[in-house]
């Protein structure tokens, strides 16, 4: 699953615009061509590495421009190396910036408010290539932002719920669409949505999946756990052509689901609604997330027994706690002192743990987070779990789904591939060729402190204009 926003971005532009996409994962940005404009989307973990491309480019005389939820909250520390930043949503910030370049009169910073979800425009996914990531499915979205306020998440605060028209979506999957034809047919008429919870509102997912059902496609996608537990829907969704759904379960633990103010997640007959899914051809997968504030060692050291209790079940996502400085965890970890010293934005990856959780050491929770990411992705455990799920269903594309998810399992030890990582945040360098570049530019390091938070820009265009569609 890749970032849409390059395809996002490439349909606001002037139809007569030469575009290239560059997808880090996939390639090496080259250093020596000559753009008129640089678009850049990144994570916060990355916001080091964007500094030192931009930096580069803009030497060379390119304009750069930076945006996404880093760069909207920080445009002031992000202004100094970008010769724009956009705030939120690009569908009007982007023509007009263009606009503005070409008439010589390029602002700082753009901050036009989003536009009715309507008037989003099919993406160019003509400009995929497939060839670059033989993995990558296509990936639509239906829905921005999510009704819940989990207090770790990004959104939380910052971003409302909206849905797109159904037929919009229809269209551009008919019209607009590029499947992966690669791997024998095996991608054909797949695709993934974006959406961070496609199942924030019940009745829109019902009219969704309705409409899918016609169209003989597969799909995966992200929801919440009142919807899995939804045994109706998640026949509907089957039948729609459903095979795949993550859902940020984050804990087993009541106490730790508490303290994460995420509700939805029940918890209630876990393991009747995880075979249910499978049963009707929809592999259910999940995260959880260690370092929480209900965490306790107890509970990390028995969390294999209790998946074991599951029976059938695939963790595909498993990180440490981030207390992103935009989120209300992080003015709680701030107000109670718990911020680690020496946070910079590199360690806000979700695999670094920067804040001391409630109950126990930082040290002890990241051994835990080893121990467990060993334990639950072990290929023996991996492989029984796949072939007890084999079997529920026959439904199409549901086996191979099972086997790309056990792939997906095995995968969540990448991290302790790299032996010198230490997990705790301060303490692992940037990459060698930033560190380099950085050095040789000038640019220091986005410190994280407990003023961090002070320094976050409101978006009030943003949210006044989200109060008004809502
Ligand atoms: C695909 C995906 C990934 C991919 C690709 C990442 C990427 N570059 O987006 C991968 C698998 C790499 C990934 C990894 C992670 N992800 Co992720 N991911 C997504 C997902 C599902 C879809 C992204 C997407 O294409 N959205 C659709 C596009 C169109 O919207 P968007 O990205 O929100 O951007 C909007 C604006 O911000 C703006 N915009 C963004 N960039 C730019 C640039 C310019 C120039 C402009 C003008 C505008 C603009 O335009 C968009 C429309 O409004 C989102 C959920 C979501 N719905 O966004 C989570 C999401 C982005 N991921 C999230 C998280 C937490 C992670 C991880 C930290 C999880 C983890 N612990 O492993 C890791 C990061 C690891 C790391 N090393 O940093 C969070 C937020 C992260 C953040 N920093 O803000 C999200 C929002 C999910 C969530 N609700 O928690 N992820
Ligand atoms: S349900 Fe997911 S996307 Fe929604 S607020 Fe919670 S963590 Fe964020």
């Amino acid at each position: 699953m890749q970032s849409a926003v390059p395809y996002l971005l490439a349909s606001l532009c002037p139809p007569d615009a030469e575009i290239e996409v560059y997808n880090e994962k996939e390639d090496d940005i080259p250093l020596d061509r000559e753009w008129d404009l640089v678009f850049f989307s990144y994570l916060h973990a990355y916001y080091e590495h964007t500094k030192v491309l931009s930096t580069l480019f803009r030497r060379r005389g390119m304009v750069t421009v930076a945006g996404g939820r880093h760069a909207g909250h920080f445009r002031e520390d992000v202004a100094q190396y970008f010769d724009a930043v956009v705030v939120g949503e690009p569908e009007a910030n982007v023509p007009q910036l263009i606009r503005d370049l070409e008439a010589g009169a390029l602002q700082r910073v753009y901050d036009l408010p989003p536009v009715e979800t309507c008037q989003i425009r099919p993406y160019r996914w003509d400009l995929m290539d497939y060839a670059k990531n033989r993995y990558t499915v296509p990936v639509i979205e239906a829905s921005r932002g999510c009704p819940f306020s989990c207090n770790f998440c990004v959104l939380t605060g910052w971003e409302r719920y909206r849905c797109r028209p159904v037929e919009d979506v229809v269209r551009d999957i008919q019209m607009h669409m590029k499947f992966n034809q690669g791997w024998l047919g095996a991608f054909d008429r797949t695709f993934t949505f974006a959406d961070n919870n496609l199942g924030g509102s019940p009745a829109y997912l019902r009219a969704l999946c309705e409409a899918l059902i016609p169209l003989d496609v597969y799909w995966g996608c992200a929801l919440t756990y009142n919807i899995l537990a939804d045994r109706e829907l998640v026949q509907l969704m089957a039948r729609a052509g459903c095979r795949y759904i993550y859902t940020g379960l984050e804990s087993l633990s009541p106490e730790a689901i508490r303290s994460m103010k995420k509700r939805q997640n029940t918890l209630k007959d876990t393991a009747q609604t995880l075979r249910f899914a499978f049963q009707q051809g929809i592999m259910p997968s999940f995260g959880l997330l260690v370092g929480s504030d209900g965490d306790t060692e107890d509970y990390l050291r028995r969390l294999p027994d209790y998946l074991d209790d599951l029976g059938p079940h695939a963790v595909t996502f498993m990180a440490l706690v981030c207390p992103y400085p935009e989120t209300p965890y992080f003015r709680t970890v701030v107000e109670e002192g718990r911020l680690l010293p020496g946070v910079t934005s590199r360690d806000l990856d979700g695999y670094t743990l920067c804040h001391r959780p409630k109950n126990i050491e930082p040290e002890a929770a990241i051994e835990h987070y080893k121990r467990l990411v060993n334990v639950v992705g072990a290929p023996v455990r991996t492989a029984r779990n796949v072939w007890s799920q084999l079997w529920l269903s026959d439904a199409p594309r549901y086996k191979p789904i099972i086997l790309g998810g056990g792939l997906e399992t095995t995968s969540i030890r990448a991290p302790l591939a790299n032996r010198e990582r230490t997990f705790l945040a301060g303490h692992d360098p940037i990459e060698a060729w930033d560190r380099q570049m950085m050095l040789e530019l000038g640019l220091k390091p986005q410190q994280i402190t407990p003023r961090s938070a002070d320094h976050l820009v409101d978006m009030p265009t943003q949210r006044r204009a989200l109060r008004k569609v809502a």
